[in-house]
């Protein structure tokens, strides 16, 4: 197991909203997010990812691409070597594009998935010891498979889960809080894919906060959701538990781990 794959972390990417993050996909509808409360809401990201103890690339916004600001979904960073994905979503195909000239300026090995799959990040759970994927709207068994072809060259065990339906990504239902502990929804921890984790429960009516991060030894939890805060801190005293107003993200169906790229890196 290794804390360098679930939590320990150098370096982050993050990319700005643009003007365009108003016309975000989202499932159920709804208000648009106001772009001017999103920026502020991202700086404060940013500035509290720093605070834990990474070195953040921002990038410029791409206003030809709503969701770019969501870059989780776009490759998957690792200590071996990053993966530009294939999003699920058309619309978003071609922000890996736009992402892979920094992916490359940052990793020595890239690889690539060609398709026809596709996986969405949001889909790729990193722990300790593996990577969970979850089959979604966004995420097709043929993507798992050919992601699968270059865990295996790295190392790294994977396994397929199902994200939970009425969710949009295996991530909006859990959160690595160690290298094998979990923060997860009950539906979630009762499906048994975190069997073998200790699992700690969002709070009832608190679902939301499920999409947490943890950033070397702090955990940043969507404000509003005291009572899963408490049950963090109560099962993990030696971290610290930082809520982060993600409202703007919430309202295309993003939250704190679609907001970056976290990963560990020499250099
Ligand atoms: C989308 O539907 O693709 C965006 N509006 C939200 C993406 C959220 N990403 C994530 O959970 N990893």
């Amino acid at each position: 197991m290794s804390e360098h794959l679930s939590h320990r972390f150098t370096h982050a990417i993050v990319r700005m909203p643009g003007d365009s993050v108003a016309r975000g996909l989202r499932a159920d509808g709804g208000p648009d997010p106001d772009a001017e409360a999103f920026r502020r809401e991202h700086a404060g990201y940013v500035t509290a990812l720093g605070s834990a103890g990474v070195s953040i690339t921002v990038l410029q916004p791409l206003e030809a691409f709503p969701d770019s600001v969501f870059v989780e979904d776009t490759a998957l960073c690792l200590p071996m070597g990053a993966i530009l994905l294939r999003p699920g979503a058309e619309s978003r195909r071609d922000e890996v594009p736009a992402i892979g000239p920094e992916i490359a300026r940052q990793f020595d090995d890239v690889r690539e998935l060609k398709g026809p799959g596709v996986v969405d990040g949001g889909d790729i759970m990193v722990t300790g010891r593996e990577a969970i994927v979850g089959l979604s709207a966004r995420t097709d068994e043929t993507g798992f498979a050919e992601l699968k072809t270059i865990l295996d060259d790295w190392g790294l065990a994977v396994r397929l889960a199902r994200t939970p339906p009425g969710i949009l990504h295996f991530k909006t239902a859990g959160a690595v809080l160690g290298e094998d502990t979990v923060l997860c929804t009950p539906a979630m921890a009762v499906s048994g894919v975190f069997d073998g984790y200790r699992t700690i429960l969002t709070a009832p009516g608190e679902e939301a906060a499920a999409n947490a991060i943890r950033v070397n030894d702090t955990v940043f939890v969507a404000a509003g959701f005291p009572r899963t805060v408490q049950a963090i801190a109560t099962a993990l005293p030696e971290l610290t538990v930082t809520p982060l107003p993600v409202t703007q993200a919430a309202l295309v169906d993003g939250g704190l781990s679609c907001l970056s790229l976290r990963f560990l890196r020499d250099g």
